[in-house]
């Protein structure tokens, strides 16, 4: 199949055996795979040929869509004058014009980036700042890390630690030693709440349970998704991400965003930290940070933390960490020109516009069968169906199967279906997506 492009992409794999695919069921996916070719704009084109709106960008990462011609011609532009250079102890220009342009469009104290890779990347090196800096200042036993049940922060042994998600840890040993964790905030009084829930602030009073228990001297950092994305759209009760900064900043203790699904523009705004007006000591990102085209991650620094490392003798190198791809260039051409488009298409002032239509289509929803939550912000939002007693996920990825047989790309987590569209969505998409998806909820056992 020609695909406009000049490529022959169609061209179906004989051989699905050698590629081991991540999270996914294998022997399921390859009795009956479904395969993307190509994609423009909102949707992706199937290898037979059917057009699918993106329901979820990618996997939450695509959020200027699909072959954006900047960065389309930044990375071409880019491969041809730079491939690559050496990370340490050398650098490139586009790394730190893409620094720059990542403080420019951080909150206030954000100040310094520290690139990464990835989302998983971005987490294990804000929970090693976070311990080295407070051994740079003489604190060298806080060395506890504090996450959340039901949060993810990627799948490294430092992020399934602290995160809270059962199956991403229980085949993986002991961990890492000194965690503990703070109790989700998914309570059922909340269902069916617009934006931030009511109930639950509370839940952030925890901290002080655990720090009475363990010792604030201990403690080098707490780490919350402000959102949990991956768990099913668990939004934060009002006031509960400003009770858990007073609590980290009485007791000393670094307080990190896992931003990597809330960065650019998702709740419609930069990052969750300027949407909720709480400003953490870290944000991680990635996934938007290049628009899901090549993998790169950061981490985003106040000059405080940044400042602290700066001091010895200025030969020696002050952080002992980073990545061989660490700012790769073409990585960088790619981050500056999805930056330069969020802000010349003013796509997070968008998603904040739109946020209001998608509430309502999304709230359409409630009364469908099985249906028990739904709930929104930005330009996100979660669907939570009934488990099939015996067999909890078997619906709602039913529901994904259904989805995408009729042309629609959601994402399902135990039996939640998550929705982040491209933030290049038009109202028209949005009533395609929502009819298309109470087509499917309508017709599910
Ligand atoms: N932190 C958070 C908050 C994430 O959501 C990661 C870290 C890890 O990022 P990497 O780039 O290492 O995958 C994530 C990733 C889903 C889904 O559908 C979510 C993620 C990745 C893939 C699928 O829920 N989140």
């Amino acid at each position: 199949m020609a695909d406009g492009r000049g490529g022959s992409h169609g061209a179906a794999p004989n051989d699905l055996d050698a590629f081991w695919m991540p999270f996914t069921a294998n022997r399921q996916f390859k009795a009956a795979p479904r395969m993307f070719v190509a994609a423009e704009g909102m949707h992706y084109t199937t290898q037979d040929g059917r057009q699918v709106l993106d329901g979820t960008a990618g996997l939450w990462c695509c959020n200027a869509g699909h072959g954006q011609p900047r960065i389309i011609e930044a990375i071409r532009e880019q491969a041809g004058i730079l491939d690559y250079a050496p990370a340490f102890q050398m650098g490139h220009p586009k790394a730190f014009e893409l620094a720059s342009a990542l403080r420019d469009m951080a909150p206030e104290p954000f100040e310094h980036v520290f690139f990464t890779n990835s989302g998983s990347e971005s987490v294990e090196t804000a929970l090693k700042i976070a311990m080295a800096y407070h051994k740079t200042r003489g604190e060298g036993g806080r060395t506890r890390l504090i996450g959340r049940e039901r949060g993810y922060h990627g799948v490294n042994f430092g992020g399934i630690s602290v995160g809270g998600i059962v199956t991403n840890r229980k085949a993986f040993g002991t961990l890492l030693a000194g965690v503990d964790h703070l109790p989700h905030t998914h309570i059922p009084q909340n269902a069916f709440t617009r934006g931030q829930p009511e109930h639950g602030a509370h839940l952030a009073d925890e901290l002080e349970r655990i720090v009475a228990l363990h010792g604030a001297e201990t403690i080098a950092a707490v780490i919350v998704e402000p959102m949990a994305g991956s768990t099913g759209v668990l939004l934060p009760p009002k006031g509960y991400l400003k009770r858990l900064r007073e609590i980290t900043a009485r007791h000393g203790i670094i307080l990190i965003f896992d931003e990597v699904i809330t960065g650019f523009g998702r709740l419609g705004a930069s990052f969750a930290a300027e949407r909720f007006d709480v400003m953490p000591d870290l944000i991680t990102c990635a996934k938007g940070l290049t628009n899901g085209v090549i993998p790169m991650g950061a981490v985003l620094a106040t000059s405080e933390i940044h400042d602290a490392f700066m001091q010895g003798p200025e030969h020696l190198i002050e952080l002992f960490h980073g990545y061989t791809y660490s700012g790769n260039p073409i990585a960088a051409a790619a981050g500056l020109a999805t930056l330069r488009t969020y802000r010349e298409d003013g796509l997070f002032e968008r998603a904040d516009g739109l946020a209001g239509y998608w509430e309502e289509a999304l709230h359409s929803l409630a009364g469908l069968p099985h249906v028990i939550d739904v709930r929104n912000m930005g330009l996100i939002g979660a669907i939570e169906l009934e488990p099939i007693e015996g067999a909890p996920t078997k619906r709602a990825f039913q529901a994904f199967l259904d989805a995408y047989d009729k042309g629609i790309l959601i994402r399902t987590t135990g039996d939640i279906i998550a929705l982040s569209p491209p933030l290049i969505i038009e109202k028209a998409h949005i009533d395609e997506l929502i009819g298309t998806l109470g087509e499917v909820l309508s017709a599910l056992d």
